[in-house]
């Protein structure tokens, strides 16, 4: 896996593998419909929504998944929940409810090794699935 140090304007310091679709976003090398940006997150819309409001919600740093971020770093941890709620009520999904899902490893289907949060809402959700 390689690792750049990405700088610039937006973007603070931080490790990206550039083989990762979402350290592509993080640094700007593949677009996206940001939500919002802080400097250790980045939320933007899912480009396939499955409910009306369909965010994802990234640490900037790279992790695998939601286990590994959550022993390796509880600060950013609790950033990336931060955001999720700050976007929960700028979506203003909050009154109604929302759903937040970290899809983990295989039997859960997770695609994109690079820890996202999805947050969904916006319309009521049925089953417990993303
Ligand atoms: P999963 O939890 O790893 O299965 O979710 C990956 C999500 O990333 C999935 O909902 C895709 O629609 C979404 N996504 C995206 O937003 N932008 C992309 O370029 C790609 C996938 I590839």
């Amino acid at each position: 896996v390689s690792t750049n140090l990405v700088s610039g304007p937006e973007h603070t310091m931080s490790f990206v593998t550039m083989d990762c679709l979402f350290c592509r976003i993080v640094s700007g090398e593949i677009p996206a419909t940001l939500v919002r940006e802080t400097d250790t997150t980045l939320a933007f819309r899912d480009i396939m929504p499955k409910a009306v409001s369909h965010i994802l919600v990234i640490p900037k740093e790279h992790y695998a998944d939601v286990a590994t971020l959550a022993q390796a770093d509880a600060k950013l941890a609790s950033d990336v929940l931060e955001t999720v709620a700050i976007v929960a009520e700028h979506e203003g999904l909050v009154a109604d409810g929302f759903r937040v899902i970290f899809n983990t490893g295989e039997y859960a289907g997770q695609e994109v090794s690079h820890v996202h949060a999805h947050v969904l809402g916006g319309e009521p959700l049925g089953p417990m699935l993303a």
